[in-house]
């Protein structure tokens, strides 16, 4: 991977001693203190095997009394720390850069209430995804957030990123949903936010710096989120359109008529569901019988089963009849539903076992989008493999560039270029991801100057030090002014 734009190690953190160490495992009553170079070796590697940092300590903290000594300590030691969840994340912002000391509240899991009339979930943040959705599933409700990342991801990683996935059009962002946070601050500080209700204007709402800040302002230790009932009637169709402007009418449709049960519109292009069937196992084309430009899943999620099919039933066959869909099936039971689901879910996959892919994760008008991957074609020819896909309810292209490996001249022709291309049409460089290591540098694409000097400011309020993940983020030339 290109090193190209990492910015020098910061000469102002202290590097780990004998003494810390003795410290931490005080702290921690001697579990917990990783040491152990192939336990290391993974969290200093992120998902995509792009990044990698030279870590030496992992902390994996029981309470949140144990996080606020151990950052109290930290920051009076000016040793910078990384927050690491179940380390998903795709843009480097997991991972330490050099150094820093890792610390992973994977050990804080425990389900702290769940209010069956209110649909309220407090938890820890080191609850994995999927173990919240099995829990929920037993108590007739489910998450507001799904993604391929579930089985490892962490719901503080989650909130961390403010993390969209295909459910978003349905249920919205994590701005709505959670509803409080415990956080604890660079200097041990313990933030109780841990609200549980849906009103609250008492001034300032500061969980909302939380969600989504990367681990940057502080380390989220509990959360209380609004879950959704459990609806009996879900339905899934995979569909084909054999051009882009048919997938964006076909989604206006859809929100028109299928408006109160739509809860999922992704899409992916042929060379994306090209590569998902080609590298990986098991998977079948759900409709074999000819190739097509572009799929579309649409998902519906209502209370009766009967009216839901007989609504989808209908609006397939309309946009059958008027052309939009050329082709298209809707999933006969349960197993068949999360094969066509992997299908989606395993792009990123795919994606990796191909070789080297250079990601991109864009908010754009929705006409725009497939203007972008044909331009980025033209620009790399034969060179890579363009493939796009993404929840195209919402806006968000997954651009994902495939070459066999990390080219600088082949980045040279993508970079700037994709950013310049989304910032020109008022776009964000990163819809659901997060900006990480990645595009600390190009926050500017997407935010003012002044904008970003009043997110400095903020960041120097909370974590005057910067011990915080730093180099993620906010661009160090920024930190350093302000
Ligand atoms: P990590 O990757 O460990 O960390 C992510 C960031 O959060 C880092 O900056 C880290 O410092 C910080 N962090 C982690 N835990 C805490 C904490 N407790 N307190 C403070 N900061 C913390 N993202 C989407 O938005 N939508 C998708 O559909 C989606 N699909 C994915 C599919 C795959 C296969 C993969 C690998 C990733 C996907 N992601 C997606 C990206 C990723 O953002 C999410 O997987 C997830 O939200 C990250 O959670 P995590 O626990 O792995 O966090
Ligand atoms: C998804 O929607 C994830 O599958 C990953 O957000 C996207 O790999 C990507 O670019
Ligand atoms: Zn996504």
């Amino acid at each position: 991977a290109s090193t190209a734009s990492i910015p020098e190690r910061n000469k102002s953190f202290a590097t780990i001693n004998s003494d810390d160490i003795s410290y931490f495992n005080k702290v921690l009553g001697g579990r917990g203190v990783v040491q152990d170079e192939e336990k290391l070796d993974d969290a200093n590697t992120d998902w995509m095997r792009k990044y990698k940092g030279s870590s030496k300590l992992m902390l994996q903290p029981r309470t949140t009394q144990e996080v606020s000594q151990i950052l109290d300590y930290c920051n009076s030691r000016c040793l910078a720390v990384v927050p690491q969840g179940g380390n998903t994340s795709l843009v480097g912002g997991s991972i330490p850069v050099y150094d820093e000391v890792i610390i992973n509240v994977g050990s804080m899991n425990n389900i702290l209430s769940f209010d069956k009339v209110s649909g309220i979930l407090v938890c820890e943040a080191g609850c994995i995804l999927e173990n919240l959705m099995s829990f929920l599933d037993n108590e007739g409700y489910i998450m507001p957030l799904d993604l391929g990342a579930k089985g490892s991801c962490q719901i503080g990683g989650n909130i961390s990123t403010n993390a969209g996935g295909l459910r978003l059009l349905r249920y919205g962002s994590l701005h709505g949903s959670v509803l409080g946070l415990e956080v604890v601050l660079a200097n041990g500080t313990v933030l109780d936010m841990l609200g549980t209700l849906r009103k609250d204007n008492t001034g300032y709402d500061l969980k909302h710096l939380f969600i989504g800040s990367e681990g940057s302002l502080g380390i989220v230790t509990k959360v209380s989120i609004l879950t959704p009932p459990k609806l009996p009637s879900v339905n899934l169709a995979f569909l084909a359109c054999e051009d882009y402007l048919s997938c964006q009418k076909i989604l206006v449709e859809a929100k028109t008529k299928l408006g109160e049960i739509l809860s999922a519109f992704e899409f992916l292009d042929i060379n994306a569901m090209d590569l998902v069937l080609k590298q990986l196992d098991g998977l079948r084309d759900p409709l074999p019988s000819s190739k097509h430009n572009f799929y579309v899943l649409i998902e519906t999620t209502g209370s009766m089963e009967s009216h839901d099919k007989e609504k989808l039933e209908a609006f397939l066959a309309q946009a059958i009849e008027s052309g939009l869909l050329t082709d298209g099936v809707v999933a006969q039971d349960i197993n068949q539903a999360s094969s066509f689901w992997r299908i989606r879910e395993g792009v990123p996959e795919a994606l990796l076992k191909e070789g080297a892919v250079y990601k991109y994760d864009l908010s754009l008008p929705p006409e725009k989008i497939y203007d972008l991957v044909e331009e980025m074609r033209q620009r790399l020819g034969t060179a890579a493999n363009v493939v796009a896909y993404g929840h195209l309810g919402d806006g968000n292209l997954h651009l994902n560039i495939s070459t066999p490996q990390y080219d600088d001249n082949i980045l040279a022709k993508i970079e700037p270029f994709v950013y310049e291309w989304t910032s020109k049409q008022r776009g964000s460089i990163s819809a659901e991801h997060g900006i990480g290591l990645m595009k600390a540098n190009k926050l500017h694409y997407s935010n003012s100057a002044e904008t970003v000097q009043v997110m400095a400011a903020i960041k120097k309020v909370l974590d005057p030090s910067g011990i915080l993940n730093p180099y993620k983020v906010l661009p160090t030339s920024v930190l350093s002014q302000s």
